[in-house]
């Protein structure tokens, strides 16, 4: 697999649908040069949300994300480029939007952690665990962009 390939889990949550930001975190995905390979919208059952966030079980905040993140329906994507992960998490910003940057989706777009709008994989490992929860292989897309010869140097 060609370093180009990396890929990242993304999800705008409940609280990004209902604001109407859907359009702008993509954009800014696309802008950047990245490959969206997969999307969908869906409402998540509390076990699936569960099992994505099982790494947090036993925080205090635990249930009222899951009741948040089930609260209404995330649009899910696979976005696809040179270091992803890590660039994916740096347009994100902080867990805490009071911490992120403006310039930064959280920084930009919300206010309170428990309605921080989007979510990121935070490593290359988890990643392919989400990708994997929240996608069916058949439903990740293999075209080529027209715009990758522009984007990368090789
Ligand atoms: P991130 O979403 O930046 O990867 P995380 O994985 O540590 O952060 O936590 C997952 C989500 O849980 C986070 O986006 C918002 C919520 N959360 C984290 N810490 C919290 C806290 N101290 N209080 C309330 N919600 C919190
Ligand atoms: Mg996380």
């Amino acid at each position: 697999m060609s370093c180009n390939q990396e890929q990242t889990f993304i999800a705008v949550k409940p609280d990004g649908v209902q604001r109407g930001l859907v359009g702008d975190i993509i954009k800014r995905f696309e802008q950047k040069g990245f490959r969206l390979v997969a999307m969908k919208m869906q409402q998540a059952s509390k076990e699936h949300l569960e099992k994505h966030y099982e790494d947090l079980k036993g925080r205090p905040f635990f249930n009222g994300l899951v009741e948040y993140m089930h609260s209404g329906p995330v649009v899910a994507m696979v976005w696809e480029g040179l270091n992803v992960v890590k660039t994916g998490r740096v347009m994100l910003g902080e867990t805490n939007p009071a911490d992120s940057k403006p310039g930064t989706i959280r920084g930009d777009f919300c206010i309170q952690v428990g309605r921080n709008i989007i979510h990121g994989s935070d490593s290359v490992e988890s990643a392919k665990k989400e990708i994997a929860l929240w996608f069916k292989p058949e439903e990740l897309t293999n075209y080529k962009s027209c715009a990758r010869a522009w984007v990368y140097e090789d």
